[in-house]
């Protein structure tokens, strides 16, 4: 198949799932044509079934904002006459399934229709898409998508409830690569960290306010009091400042190192011990999955789509959003040295179960059907 991916060429979730995905059916065979406005993260390597289309954003002293929707629209329109895409798969309802929709209706003009699936991620439904400003659009784009997918059950039952969708939403799940998340030998680095054999607390995150980056900092400074531990915080976002003097008011900088944005953050999560993700939204939680492939047990809210990855009592523990005290005792429990390797072990396991070979063929079938239907 030929297929153009449209996604937000960031640094984490949906970016990182769109790139990945189109990474593995171009590893399967299929042509797939990037069109994002700058290049994926995770794009910087040269492959005969990749290629990247740069979204052209013209600006005019007249434009407070440049209508990067109406470019995008046009590079579709564009990509898709001259490399005859076979379908456009779209992440993120806002503002690519609008986009979408009015490339597709300025192709069927010239005689062209062009299946469109619109793939939601999460804060494109809970937080930003069900605002007033955008909800209107936002509906009825994703009722004019050919297909629709989410990435958990949970965002699945979201969407009909925040919006009046009449689509079937199919629940494809985020995946992992196994090959390049796993646990490598970075004793070396763990041993520069935790010096004394101290055990070690890791987040990653884009520091926005819904992953409530001060519970990691709180918990982290209770398990302290009882354990020797470090934490690594990696990403960067509008909270980091805040957080920083959080540290520093609690006296804890010494045991604590911001990281910032990091490209090989596998080789972090090598050496964790506990991976925290205690967000108000989350509706998948890829960064878990990750931590998970690498043997890091997790310790989470239960926000959104995250038990439906983290198996409270199995894979580490599911707390409500915002139990700070709870999250304390699971975090303990689970860094007990009988407890640990229980816990790491059986992460694993269940981060098998999203390997990318069992849900990549779940998207071809589903643009399989999408393009019959069309
Ligand atoms: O978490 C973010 O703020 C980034 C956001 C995105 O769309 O880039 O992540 C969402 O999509 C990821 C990939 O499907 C999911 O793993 C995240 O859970 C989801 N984030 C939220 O729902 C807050």
């Amino acid at each position: 198949m030929k297929i153009g991916i449209v996604c937000y060429p960031t640094f984490g979730g949906s970016g990182v799932v769109a790139t990945e995905l189109g990474k593995a059916l171009a590893r399967e065979g299929h042509q797939i044509h990037f069109i994002t406005y700058r290049q994926p993260t995770r794009l910087d390597f040269f492959s005969a079934n990749l290629f990247y289309h740069e979204v052209d954003i013209k600006s005019y002293p007249l434009f407070e904002h440049a209508p990067y929707e109406l470019a995008l629209a046009s590079k579709m329109v564009n990509v898709v006459k001259y490399e005859q895409l076979d379908l456009l798969h779209v992440h993120y309802a806002i503002p690519h399934a609008s986009a979408a929709y009015m490339a597709k209706q300025i192709l069927k003009e010239e005689g062209i229709n062009i299946p469109v699936v619109t793939t939601l991620h999460g804060t494109d439904i809970t937080l930003v898409g069900k605002d007033p400003s955008y909800e209107p659009v936002v509906t009825f784009s994703i009722n004019q998508s050919d297909g629709v997918t989410a990435v958990s059950e949970d965002l699945r039952k979201a969407t009909y409830e925040l919006f009046a969708v009449k689509r079937e939403i199919k629940v494809i799940p985020n995946f992992i690569d196994l090959e390049r998340f796993k646990k490598q030998k970075k004793e070396h680095f763990k041993l520069a960290i935790c010096p004394n054999g101290e055990k070690l607390i890791v987040h990653t995150s884009n520091f926005r306010k819904v992953k409530r980056v001060e519970d990691v900092i709180r918990v982290f400074y209770e398990v302290r009091k009882v354990i020797p531990v470090k934490l690594l915080l990696v990403g960067d976002g509008p909270e980091r400042d805040k957080m920083e003097r959080l540290c520093r008011e609690l006296g804890t900088c010494d045991d604590v190192r911001f990281l910032g944005k990091l490209e090989a953050v596998e080789e972090v999560l090598s050496v964790a011990d506990l991976f925290m993700m205690p967000s108000e939204k989350e509706s998948f939680g890829l960064a878990a999955l990750e931590a998970m492939a690498c043997e890091v047990p997790i310790l989470s809210s239960d926000a959104g789509g995250i038990p439906e990855l983290n198996i409270d009592g199995e894979t580490g523990f599911v707390c409500k959003i915002g139990d700070v005290t709870t999250m304390t005792d699971r975090a303990l429990y689970i860094l007990k040295d009988e407890n640990l390797q229980g816990f790491k072990d059986r992460a694993l396991k269940r981060a098998k179960e999203f390997d990318v070979v069992n849900i990549l063929p779940m998207y071809e079938s589903f643009y399989n059907q999408t393009i019959e239907k069309a």
